[in-house]
């Protein structure tokens, strides 16, 4: 081919997005640029047959705000919020049943990305699910309803793109505004295990494999 002549197109195969850098945000978290790229299709497969079981639904808090975001879980433990608490329950309230087990699609992208990040041996019992319209937010807080926090965190970000906020260990520090897209993946231990953090307002967007949703899996050591 000579230099100037345009690259055939082809769309059979290969990333329809390149990966983007891994960047450490401060000790004991790092974003592992579209870590999760290579697995998108088996993760949205397995996401609508937990669906099937498991609808997303927006849960109260216990002072009686229906959250913005919707949410479901897999696994051992589900998060769960409602009039008495926020808290892990093994059985889903809306189906009275288990929640949907870890799909080894999902606890394996889980395994291999806190090894990455320096977190050996982790083996998630909980996969909180959440679902991000445009318009939906997740306020500052911190994640303190597990058992162990000595265990990390890994995230998992699908679909359209959003402003996650990244702050301190006192919810007055400062916080930073880290964009990430479809595939990222965070994972966050150590130091950084009780960070407060948030997402900022999802805004309005197509993505090609979600439309206009962003997903979000949470990995987490519950019980
Ligand atoms: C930083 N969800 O569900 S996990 C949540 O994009 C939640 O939906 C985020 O925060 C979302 O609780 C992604 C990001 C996260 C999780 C745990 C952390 C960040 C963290 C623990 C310490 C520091
Ligand atoms: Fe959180």
């Amino acid at each position: 081919m000579t230099p100037l002549e345009p690259a055939p197109l082809d769309f059979s195969e290969g990333p329809a997005q390149e990966p983007t850098e891994d960047v450490a945000l401060g000790p004991g978290a790092v974003v592992l640029g579209g870590f999760a790229l290579a697995s998108d299709r088996a993760l949205l497969a397995a996401l609508a047959d937990i669906l099937r079981a498991s609808p997303f639904r927006r849960m109260v808090t216990p002072g009686g705000f229906a959250m913005s975001v919707a949410m479901t879980n897999c696994g051992e433990a589900g998060w769960i919020t409602d009039r008495r608490g926020y808290r892990y329950s093994a059985i889903d309230p809306a189906s009275r049943r288990p929640w949907p087990a870890m799909p080894p699609v999902f606890a394996g992208l889980a395994t291999r990305a806190a090894e990455k990040a320096g977190f050996p041996a982790f083996i998630p019992d909980a996969c909180l699910i959440n679902h991000y319209a445009p318009g939906a937010r997740l306020s500052l807080h911190q994640d303190k309803d597990e058992q162990d926090f000595g265990a990390p965190i890994v995230s998992v970000s699908l679909g359209l793109p959003a402003a996650f906020l990244w702050g301190g260990l006192s919810r007055s520090d400062r916080t930073r505004r880290v964009r990430l897209v479809h595939g990222d993946v965070v994972a966050w231990g150590g130091p950084a295990r009780m960070a407060f953090h948030g997402v900022d307002t999802l805004q309005d967007g197509r993505h090609p494999s979600t439309g206009s949703a962003r997903y979000n899996l949470t990995f987490r050591r519950a019980l």
